[in-house]
């Protein structure tokens, strides 16, 4: 047994405050010395069940990637955990490290990555917790493990040189078994236990044409097995489906700005009936039809308007829910089907009591994140996989899916507008203005209706009757539209300033506008109230969904 010892490295590092998911910060900083050694040392010092316990290991295949996992082994053996699940290269995503978690009863995940932000020497590199649920870590948890941090000024590590993750297999760390796993397979088995694959693979059969961009992340391998193999889709039907470090200079973030290429060939080209993409880690997906792009807030309407086309909800949803910033298309139609519509804070693991619970089956986010209860991550592959199931069961495009939805609900005109790389001060300096302004808005005319409600969103979990305050600046108008205002949780360049926009139109209404007309009004009140354009000194967004 490699005998544990301890290094001293002096001052803590008092910036490792994890944000909306993780701790997330350029390649740079996690590469100076003991920086990540310190965090993963605060996190084994504060998850339950270390000494002893099982740990779900793999990342997203970035940069910092491998040298994350020898260390994580090293300490990993040094605290007294028994055995570490990792996969062939390290390469695992989110949602399929959540389902490993749960199927082998593990105390939780370290999963390496930054999400949709870009990566490399000169990118962002990441470190997620997951808990026993198969989830996000709660702030509880990830509050101490942050204030352990403060007064760190020493980790626990054994040596050892790195494990081989060139295959399937079995090794061990003195007591430590480190398992090699092959980390799609038990992915695509789930899959195949929700959806009705071979219906799927009949209708791209006929003359369905579909597309997926894995931009160089970590779906490639799981969507070759799966649209490939499985489903039997031409070869290619996959792009850029080798995980790469930098993601060969993409930023796998999937939307209409960083998911250009793909959305030319759907928008513009129209080569296909069906596209997607999804980011660095797999947790997020863009759905696109032959000239039809799915708002991620539809998306989740959509799919919960038709669960019963896939066998796993075919006996019906028990409630649904999404984060406050999405439009509430998804209420509709709950309302609609009679069953509970939970509107929650931005971030996955909000959703992970409802679910423990059985309160909800399905939840999303306009962030480009849907899921439901098969695991307690949002699901890039599962999206997928579950649009293609209503289509083959419906046996219509997108755009016909799209049009029948918004005939039946109305629509709710939707868009996101970021504002990157903004300094600190100036973005905070806004927020807190415009929040200052919120009482004297209500009452007043704004985007064409007037204000009925405007406040900071504040949640009181229905489970255990936690409280999270802060949650983002709310306008709520007389006829339904909002406008809501958010500091990004997950940037790592100054501020990322987030105006979400939303206004509906009931089904007797024109429902094929062009979203940025049909909210014009909105938008320039907004713009005009909060300054956004002399304060940040950007005539428009970064990007506009
Ligand atoms: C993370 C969380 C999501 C959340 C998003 C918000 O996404 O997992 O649940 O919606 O952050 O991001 P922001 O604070 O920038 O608006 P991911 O995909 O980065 O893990």
């Amino acid at each position: 047994m490699p005998t544990a010892y301890k290094v001293q490295f002096g001052e803590p590092f008092r910036d490792q405050k994890p944000g909306t998911s993780g701790l997330r910060k350029s390649s740079k900083q996690f590469e100076q010395p003991h920086y990540l050694e310190s965090f993963v040392e605060a996190i084994f010092r504060t998850l339950p069940g270390v000494q002893g316990g099982t740990l779900v290991l793999g990342g997203d295949g970035r940069y910092g990637n491998r040298r994350a996992i020898d260390v994580i082994l090293r300490m990993g053996a040094a605290h007294g955990l028994r055995h570490v699940i990792t996969t062939i290269d390290g390469i695992l995503s989110t949602p399929a490290a959540s389902n490993l978690i749960r199927k082998n009863n593990a105390i939780g995940a370290i999963i390496l990555s930054a999400s949709h932000n870009s990566g490399g020497p000169d990118g962002d590199f990441g470190v997620k917790i997951n808990g026993s649920n198969g989830g996000p870590a709660p702030e509880s948890l990830t509050n101490a493990i942050y204030s352990c941090t403060q007064n760190l000024e020493e980790y626990l590590i054994v040596d050892h040189l790195p494990i081989s993750l060139k295959e399937v297999g079995k090794h061990s760390i003195g007591a430590m078994t480190i398992e090699v796993v092959d980390g799609v397979e038990d992915y695509i088995s789930l899959m195949q236990k929700l959806f009705d694959l071979d219906k799927i693979s009949s209708f791209i059969k006929e003359d369905f044409t579909i597309v997926f961009d894995a931009l160089n992340a970590v779906t490639g391998p799981y969507a070759k097995r799966l649209l490939e193999d499985l489903l039997q889709a031409p070869s290619g039907t996959v792009r850029n489906s080798i995980p790469l470090e930098d993601f060969g200079g993409c930023h796998p973030d999937p939307n209409l700005t960083y998911a250009k290429d793909l959305a030319d060939l759907l928008l513009k080209e129209q080569r296909y009936s069906f596209g997607a993409a999804c980011d660095g880690d797999g947790d997020r997906n863009m759905i696109l039809g032959r000239a039809c792009f799915v708002n991620p807030s539809d998306s989740l309407a959509v799919l919960t308007a038709n669960a019963s086309c896939a066998p796993a909800y075919s006996s019906g949803l028990k409630g649904v829910a999404r984060s406050m910033p999405t439009s509430a298309a998804v209420d509709v139609v709950a309302k609609q089907l009679d069953i509970p519509c939970f509107e929650t804070p931005t971030g996955w693991k909000f959703f992970g009591n409802l679910l423990d619970s059985d309160r909800i089956t399905l939840c999303g986010e306009e962030s480009f994140g849907t899921g439901s209860n098969h695991v307690r991550e949002k699901d890039g592959l599962w999206a997928v996989l579950f649009w293609l199931q209503i289509l083959s069961v419906k046996q219509c495009s997108v755009v016909d899916l799209m049009s029948q939805h918004w005939r039946r609900f109305g629509r709710h005109y939707y868009s996101r507008h970021d504002y990157e790389s903004i300094p600190t001060h100036i973005a905070h300096g806004l927020y807190e203005k415009f929040e200052l302004m919120l009482p004297e808005l209500i009452g007043t005319s704004f985007g064409g209706s007037s204000v009925q409600h405007a406040d900071n969103f504040s949640y009181v979990d229905p489970v255990d009757s936690s409280v999270t305050n802060g949650q983002g600046l709310r306008v709520i108008l007389q006829d339904g539209s909002r406008v809501v205002l958010r500091l990004s949780g997950t940037g790592t360049q100054g501020a990322t300033i987030r105006v979400y926009l939303e206004q509906y139109a009931p089904p007797e209404a024109n429902l094929n506008q062009n979203p940025q007309l049909a909210l014009k009004d909105l938008i320039a009140d907004f713009n005009s109230l909060s300054e956004i354009t002399s304060l940040t000194g950007m005539v428009k967004p970064t990007v506009i969904t």
